[in-house]
């Protein structure tokens, strides 16, 4: 039996995943440091919930900052690091990638070069117990046709700068266990979703303007499927992967939840409909508009995660049906959260690589 690591050093943690990560951690009692550098994406807000809480400290920093990193290695002393910093929308690496590769690739490099160093001046018990979670995303795979599933062996074929970018991550990860035996555990998850989503992304994006009665701007003819994987469930899963994953493997995470993105939008339009009906705005199903596809879109993404559920017994405790519902509600709860981000993001349409 592995032992949970105590401290833990979480990058990325002030953004939706990486929140959700960091609650998740400091209620099971584990000392968690958030390094985050706050870009548009990471908020505080997304942390209150543990904001006063003794298990939780914050440092505002950037991953490319390997000075930064390596005070925050030494003052804190994890035992597990969780990377999770990224830039991570497709869209905007179609019209700003250099982000992508300083933070996606150059900042990865940062943290494993500094890593090695803080790890090979470990004790030796330390060092054994010492591991870096990578987590990482299916769409390095490329893009499925109509049948077949993403396994932890399909070859890479990134076809976004986004994807690209992270796919260059994963191999210098894989590189730094095989070349210097640095302990790493990967993983490439689907597309989540659920609370603190910024809402630049579909769902969120889909559920705010159908709340306004704006316009909900469906890529192409919404035959593009993503797998959508809730947002908790995903952490359940990093918390057993960082815990019990074999060293230098890559699991993948998928909530085998398929379905078109024109399907999940008309879901979310039912349940808006239902629970905050509008007279003024009308069935939001009448709000939707196809509009002019995604330069280079992958039609289909599908995980197989027999392997997680094999090896280390996950099972994901949502259904998309489940999850959407509860995801829906907390945004109709939570303005306070959403409505200060505005001033970030208009929902204007970005990544036409114009
Ligand atoms: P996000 O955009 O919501 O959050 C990213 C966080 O990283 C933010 O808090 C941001 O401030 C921080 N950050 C960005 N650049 C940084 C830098 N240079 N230094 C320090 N911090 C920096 O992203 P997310 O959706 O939570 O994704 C988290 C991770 O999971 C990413 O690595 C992403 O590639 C991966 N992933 C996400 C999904 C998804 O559906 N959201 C799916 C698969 C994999
Ligand atoms: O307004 C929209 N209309 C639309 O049709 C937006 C924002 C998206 N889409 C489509 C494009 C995709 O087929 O919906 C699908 C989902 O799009 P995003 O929410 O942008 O996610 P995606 O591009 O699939 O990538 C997400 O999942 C994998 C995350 O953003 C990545 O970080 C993760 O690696």
């Amino acid at each position: 039996m592995n032992i949970p690591a105590q401290r833990v050093l979480v990058t990325g943690g002030a953004g939706f995943i990486g929140s959700a990560v960091v609650r998740r951690l400091v209620r099971q009692g584990r000392q968690v440091l958030t390094y985050d550098k706050l870009t548009y994406a990471g908020t505080l807000t997304s942390l209150a919930e543990v904001h006063n809480q003794p298990g939780h400290s914050f440092l505002e920093a950037d991953i490319c900052d390997g000075t930064a990193f390596r005070a925050a290695l030494a003052e804190f002393r994890p035992d597990l690091v969780m990377h999770l910093a990224a830039e991570s929308h497709v869209d905007r690496s179609i019209d700003g990638p250099g982000d992508f590769i300083r933070t996606n690739i150059v900042g990865t490099y940062t943290l494993l070069e500094e890593t090695l160093a803080y790890w090979r001046g470990l004790d030796a018990p330390a060092r054994g117990r010492f591991r870096f979670h990578h987590i990482s995303t299916d769409e390095v795979f490329g893009t499925l046709g109509a049948e077949g599933l993403f396994r932890e062996d399909t070859p890479y074929q990134p076809n976004s700068p986004y994807s690209a970018s992270k796919a260059s991550s994963d191999h210098l990860v894989r590189a730094w266990f095989h070349t210097y035996g640095l302990p790493v555990v990967m993983s490439n998850c689907s597309n989540n979703y659920g609370p603190y989503h910024f809402p630049e992304k579909l769902i969120p994006l889909t559920i705010l303007n159908a709340l306004e009665g704006a316009p909900l701007p469906v890529y192409g003819k919404g035959e593009n499927v993503r797998d959508w994987l809730y947002v908790d469930d995903h952490a359940s899963a990093l918390d057993l992967i960082a815990t019990r994953g074999k060293l230098g493997e890559s699991y993948n995470v998928g909530g085998n939840n398929e379905r078109r993105n024109i399907d999940v939008v008309r879901t979310i339009c039912a349940i808006i409909d239902r629970v905050k009906p509008d007279a003024n705005i009308g069935p939001r199903e009448n709000l939707i508009r196809f509009v002019t596809d995604r330069p280079g879109h992958d039609a289909r993404y599908a995980i197989d995660a027999s392997k997680l559920t094999r090896e280390l017994g996950w099972v994901p405790a949502e259904t998309f049906e489940s999850g959407i519902e509860k995801t829906v509600r907390w945004y109709l709860d939570n303005p306070g959260w959403w409505e200060p981000l505005k001033a970030r993001y208009a929902r204007q349409r970005i990544g036409l690589a114009t």
